[in-house]
């Protein structure tokens, strides 16, 4: 038998100790298994209605005291018949119970083995599936949220439309192709061709530029602190994450590895790293944390570049500051609650995007130094919100196929090529539509996108 038509068994629930842990059963054979187990008839449980049972393994020996909910397909999380057993949250009691039911005919589950079902009996397709891997994993409500629309349909009912609107243009193109010596065939012109076609492309660009924030709701953004010894960059990090985690000391060179911190900025979970202050050093230990600075400034989504206020601009500053220059920065004057060091003396790359004063000791200018950063790493929040934006690199890849091969038929209009050339790549691009939702969907694509799901998802 393959294993498609087998009955999959796995905790639904997270490992450890809890109220309550569910073990979940799906596929044709998990109401005969969950009967034996629970001893309830499952042709005489109402559908999607708790009922008190005690669980037994094959020899006859009670393990729990449990719940059972039998799910009938089609009306199913996976489409298959299901059946839910509620079992006191110790992870012993879900081990046997999960071993009765294999003892009984069911197989473990594989990682995402539940979704995948979902996904092949047609209860959600591939974007669906992603959004509820993604609603799961999320770090900030606003994450969650995104996730939750795309979980529902909200990226599908972006592209449907869109692919229908391809399908009609190729039966357009198909017809006036096939009936190219028939007058009466009211054959779409060239320039409606372009037309609609610039149309669809202008929509599917404004999902391609959706990508960098939906990316960043979903996988965060890297925010490095950085600038040289002892200007406040340990103690502006624990200032924004509420907590003491970096060592503060008056010694320049306190910091040598770097430290994370988890912010959520903006709707967006924000790692935050403190990093070692940047200058020449003859010791090893924080030469080699330079080093590391130097790396995760280099792949920041925004760096936050610290300055003493108190004290002039020295030469030490302008050369870390070479350092960020090129990467999306911020400038910060901190130490605010100290007499400002004399005018004139001001940091000359300050000035570019204007700097921002605070006090890492009083937390003045906090405040606008978050919204600073939630503009910087939460562009186009708004639109975010009212709509689905693509999150993973998957879906921007499917995208780009399509407009790229949207500008291919367009310029085979606009070249008055035959019109087999543009109706090839209009074609080409509805595919790559399909492909996005998962119509056309290799084994290994499904392979690598379940295989990130955990067991029993
Ligand atoms: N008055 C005042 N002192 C500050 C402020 N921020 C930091 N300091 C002090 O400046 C000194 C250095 O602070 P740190 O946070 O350790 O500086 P750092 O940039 O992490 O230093 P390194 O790890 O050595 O690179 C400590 O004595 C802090 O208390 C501030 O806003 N105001
Ligand atoms: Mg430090």
């Amino acid at each position: 038998m393959v294993r498609e038509d087998m009955t999959i068994v796995a905790p639904a629930t997270p490992g450890g100790t809890g109220a309550i842990s569910i073990v979940r059963l799906s596929g044709p054979d998990a109401f005969r298994i969950a009967g034996r187990l629970t001893g309830l008839s499952p042709s005489h449980a109402p559908p999607r209605t708790m009922r008190r049972c005690s669980v037994h393994d094959a020899p006859g020996e009670i393990l729990d005291s449990a719940l059972a909910v039998f799910f009938p397909g089609p009306h199913s999380f996976t489409g298959e018949d299901v059946v839910e057993i509620h079992l006191h949250g110790n992870p012993v009691v879900v081990e046997t119970v999960v071993r009765a039911a294999c003892a009984a005919g069911a197989l473990p589950a594989g990682p995402g083995e539940f979704s995948r079902r979902a996904f092949h009996g047609g209860k959600m397709d591939l974007t669906q599936a992603e959004g509820l891997c993604d609603l799961i994993a999320a770090r900030t409500e606003d994450a969650a949220r995104s996730a939750l629309r795309q979980m529902r349909g909200g990226l599908r009912e972006e592209i449907v439309p869109l692919r229908e609107r391809l399908l009609s243009l190729l039966t357009l193109q198909e017809a006036a192709i096939d009936f190219a010596e028939e007058d009466d065939v009211p054959a779409i012109t060239g320039r409606q061709l372009t037309e609609r076609i610039s149309e669809i492309m202008e929509r599917l660009g404004e999902l391609l530029r959706s990508y960098e924030s939906g990316r960043r709701f979903r996988d965060g953004a890297t925010v490095v602190i950085a600038g040289v010894a002892n200007v406040g960059k340990s103690r502006l990090l624990n200032r924004l994450a509420g907590e003491e985690r970096a060592i503060v000391t008056e010694t320049p060179g306190t910091t040598r590895d770097y430290l994370h911190a988890d912010v959520p900025i903006g709707g967006v979970p924000v790692t935050l790293i403190d990093t070692a202050g940047l200058r020449e050093t003859a010791d090893p230990v924080e030469r080699e944390g330079v080093r590391r600075s130097l790396e995760i400034i280099a792949s920041a989504d925004l760096v936050l570049f610290v300055l003493d206020g108190s004290r002039a601009a020295s030469t030490g500053d302008r050369s870390a500051y070479e350092e960020v220059a090129g990467r999306p920065h911020l400038v910060l004057v901190n130490k605010s609650d100290l007499p400002a060091a004399e005018e004139g003396s001001g940091f000359a790359g300050a000035g570019k995007r204007g700097a921002l004063r605070l006090s890492a000791k009083t937390g003045e200018g906090i405040g606008d130094l978050v919204a600073a950063v939630a503009r910087e790493v939460a562009p186009a929040e708004g639109a975010i919100r009212s709509q689905a934006p693509l999150t993973r690199a998957r879906q921007r890849l499917a995208v780009e196929g399509a407009l790229s091969a949207l500008s291919r038929a367009k310029a085979a209009v606009e070249e008055g090529l035959p019109l087999e050339f543009p109706a090839a790549d209009v074609r080409e691009a509805a595919g790559a539509l399909a492909e996005l939702l998962g119509e056309v969907a290799p084994e290994e694509v499904l392979d690598a996108i379940f295989g990130t799901f955990c067991i029993g998802k």
